[in-house]
């Protein structure tokens, strides 16, 4: 088997509250199911978590107008949810929408959950939510990196594919400067914008994120969600990407 996360960058238009891009999951889509394999899927967020959790300042305390923002964030990452569970039905995969805010953001049990949906046949499908933090009296974010990494610990997928809508991961973010570099493999000189930072932490929190996951023996490859075909060329010289062992 093998894990997935589909990138907020790839499945929306992040800049536009609430936009979908169903053609680009579909391709996607298609490429997982090519590889003939049991998976898990677990989506970021996008336009449906980080406008509005920037916008109601949420992770924080539980305040009045933070509840109205955990409503709507909550609906939004469901309907995404249902968005993503749409197309994979469409395509003939017998997925299963798994919040992990029913479980209060707890990884263990959310991740005992994906296992046995896993264990009885069905493709599980995860995503970054909000959950009620009830010791701190917080309402706090889980994001789709970290059940990933609790996943891969949980799993022991062999491969792990991380889907942005970039290359992989460069030495500087390539949008903002014309000579970044991709790294074909991962190491300590990277360095990462923090500007217009994303709640849940931007590309520094990945790269981290990436680098533990391989510690724990998964090869990890962060690549381009727009040329899914990229996924079934790991093996091949010509492969675009970055590669983490
Ligand atoms: P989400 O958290 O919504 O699921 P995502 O997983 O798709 O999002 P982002 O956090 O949006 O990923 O990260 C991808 C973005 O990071 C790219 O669009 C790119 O502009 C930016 N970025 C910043 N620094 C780098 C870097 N060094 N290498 C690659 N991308 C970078
Ligand atoms: O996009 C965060 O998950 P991510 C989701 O994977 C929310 O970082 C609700 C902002």
């Amino acid at each position: 088997m093998f894990l997935v996360k589909l990138g907020g960058s790839v499945i929306t238009l992040k800049g536009r509250y609430r936009y979908y891009r169903p053609k680009a999951v579909h391709e996607i889509i298609k490429e997982l199911k090519r590889k003939g394999e049991p998976f898990v899927v677990v989506h970021g967020g996008g336009s449906f978590g980080h406008i509005k959790a920037k916008e109601y300042g949420i992770p924080g305390e539980i305040t009045e107008s933070r509840k109205m923002g955990y409503s709507v964030i909550h609906r939004d990452m469901v309907d995404l949810n249902q968005r993503v569970m749409n197309s994979l039905i469409e395509s003939g995969i017998r997925g299963v929408g798994i919040p992990p805010s029913v479980f209060n953001g707890n990884l263990q049990e959310i991740s005992k959950s994906i296992k046995e949906h896993l264990d009885a046949g069905l493709f599980p499908v995860t995503f970054g939510d909000v959950y009620i933090n009830h010791p701190d009296k917080r309402f706090d974010i889980v994001s789709g990196d970290d059940l990933v990494l609790e996943l891969a610990r949980k799993l022991k997928p062999s491969e792990v594919y991380f889907l942005t809508d970039v290359d992989g991961i460069y030495d500087k973010n390539p949008k903002k400067h014309r000579d970044a570099f991709l790294l074909r493999e991962l190491n300590d000189s990277a360095t990462f914008e923090n500007i217009g930072i994303d709640v849940t932490g931007g590309m520094l929190k990945k790269a981290n994120t990436v680098k533990d996951i391989a510690k724990l023996g998964s090869t990890v490859y962060v690549l381009n969600g727009n040329v899914p075909s990229r996924l079934n060329r790991i093996n091949s010289k010509d492969f675009i990407g970055t590669v983490v062992k």
